[in-house]
């Protein structure tokens, strides 16, 4: 029992000393950092949502991300991934990336529960500090009225089929 009870006292000192230095660490990040990269955590897509099934691409850009020094940033998208086949030949890729901007395919595979495009972005300022970044787009339109549902495949959009990276 004494052993016992010795080790739980070092367990306890060992995790307090690993808090301390956790604590320490974590505001000398924050006070020596000279920049912080931009804040992505009220990203959503412009326009919100797609309201077409006409198989035609629409512009989609990525509005609300902030610099908090107010710095100057760009955005540039690195994937765009859909939870449904992409498909092959006239409506293939569904989707095309241009810099900052996403042309996403208004479709939806009519067998399905709805898609939803994911949309991973880096935002960097012009200190060179980046953030990872994702929102999501649906294809709002659908047979019944039914909302989309998120969820099922995971296809790279830019390719045919239904491939990853
Ligand atoms: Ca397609
Ligand atoms: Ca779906």
């Amino acid at each position: 029992m004494g052993l016992t009870r010795w080790m739980f006292a070092v367990g306890l000192v060992f995790a307090l000393v690993l808090t301390i230095s956790v604590l320490q660490s974590g505001t000398a990040i924050a006070t020596s950092h000279p920049n912080e990269p931009p804040d992505c955590t009220n990203a959503v897509p412009s326009p919100a949502a797609i309201g077409k099934n006409n198989k035609k691409f629409v512009p989609v850009n990525l509005v609300g991300v902030t610099d908090p020094d107010g710095d100057e940033f760009t955005i540039s998208i690195f994937s765009i991934r859909q939870d449904e086949p992409v498909g092959t030949g006239k409506h293939a890729p569904d989707a095309i990336i241009d810099g900052g901007t996403a042309h996403l395919r208004a479709e939806r595979d009519g067998k399905g529960d709805g898609r939803f495009y994911q949309i991973v972005f880096v935002a960097t300022n012009d200190s060179g500090y980046s953030a990872f970044c994702q929102t999501l787009i649906a294809v709002t339109v659908a047979k019944g009225n039914k909302e989309p549902v998120l969820g099922g495949l995971d296809c790279n959009s830019a390719k045919p089929g239904c491939v990853g990276f």
